[in-house]
């Protein structure tokens, strides 16, 4: 009698102690049973990961599970804006807006896929002048928003949302960046940075903007680092799956990975995990450590636990081939007819 009493204790205190830690880490997770309003902020064109994150975005959007605002580009070669619309139109989603910054690196891809997306798949943007400036659609988007309900997932770099902070009152908002930002956004996801310290591309590479947005950004931010995308290998069923014909990501999957010797076992998959736990949230695959993120002005980046923090980063929880599993499952979605 006893024992089951003591039984019965340890469970309630359990289902207390997990219903406690998921309202405590609410700030870093979807809202269960709402259709998610995302941003992606994404460099589509140095690795082709983007291409993976993209893939599972419109998996989750014909799911039902979001609603894509707006796809956004941190890098302005000529053709990124090209590339985010043959996508946005192969998954049946013409409409979707497009933004191409004007003040950020221009980095392309070294194995030239983007020209076979751009050559294969329509799309009616043939130059970037043709889409938004990024910053000009990001105040747009977020001034036509609910109040703490836009999620931003970004896999590139941070120079739009350096430039969003700084950017004043318009004709979309009275508010400057940081206030409409602050109104806005519930949360931020990004691939970026190394745990618990590191350098990591897309916060080394416009390291000016990184350090401006982490010095000056407010609501909360989960972290995907380095470490966790570094394992998961993605694309090789893909590619060998028959079934999936004329397709973006499948063909860009199959130029690429035989590129590379380190893609042999399939391409490391950072990007797919900012879409995957933006939308369907950490658990089981992932626990968090929350703190804060400190960057350096060279781009290198460090942490500081604080159970109280507004930032946080993902540690492995469930084995890691679970992820890949679900992720390669997800990057195979095919628009409906
Ligand atoms: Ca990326």
């Amino acid at each position: 009698m006893l024992n089951v009493k003591n039984h019965t204790l340890t469970i309630a205190i359990c289902v207390i102690l997990s219903s406690f830690i998921t309202k405590v880490n609410a700030q870093f997770q979807p809202p269960k049973g709402q259709k998610l309003n995302v941003i992606f902020d994404t460099d589509m064109g140095p690795d082709y990961d983007d291409v993976g994150a993209i893939a599972m975005l419109h998996a989750y959007a014909d799911s039902n599970y979001v609603n894509i605002l707006g796809t956004i580009a941190s890098t302005r070669y000529e053709g990124v804006a090209s590339v985010l619309d043959a996508f946005n139109t192969y998954y049946n989603k013409p409409n979707i807006p497009i933004g191409v910054p004007k003040d950020a690196l221009n980095r392309r891809d070294w194995q030239f896929w983007t020209d076979t997306v751009c050559i294969k798949y329509p799309h009616k943007i043939k130059k970037n002048n043709e889409a938004s400036d990024a910053i000009d659609l990001y105040r747009k988007l977020l001034a036509a928003q609910p109040d703490k309900s836009v999620t931003l997932i970004t896999v590139g770099f941070f120079s739009n949302i350096s430039n969003l902070l700084k950017s004043k009152p318009d004709r979309y908002s009275r508010l400057n960046g940081k206030e409409l930002i602050n109104k806005k956004v519930k949360l931020m996801v990004s691939m970026a940075g190394a745990f618990p310290k590191g350098k990591e591309f897309n916060v080394d590479r416009d390291s000016t903007a990184s350090y401006y947005v982490f010095k000056n950004w407010e609501p909360p931010v989960l972290f995907t680092g380095f470490e966790i995308g570094k394992k998961i290998k993605t694309g090789l069923t893909l590619i060998a799956d028959k079934s999936i014909v004329n397709s973006p990501v499948k063909d860009v999957f199959r130029i690429c990975i035989p590129k590379s010797k380190h893609d042999l076992e399939g391409r490391m998959s950072w990007d797919q995990t900012a879409v995957l736990v933006g939308v369907k949230g950490y658990d089981p695959y992932y626990s968090i450590k929350k703190g804060q993120f400190i960057i350096y002005s060279d781009g290198r980046n460090e942490w500081k636990d604080d159970p109280k923090g507004n930032h946080a980063y993902l540690v492995e929880k469930a084995d890691y081939k679970g992820v890949e599993k679900l992720i390669e499952q997800t990057m195979m979605h095919q628009p409906g007819k």
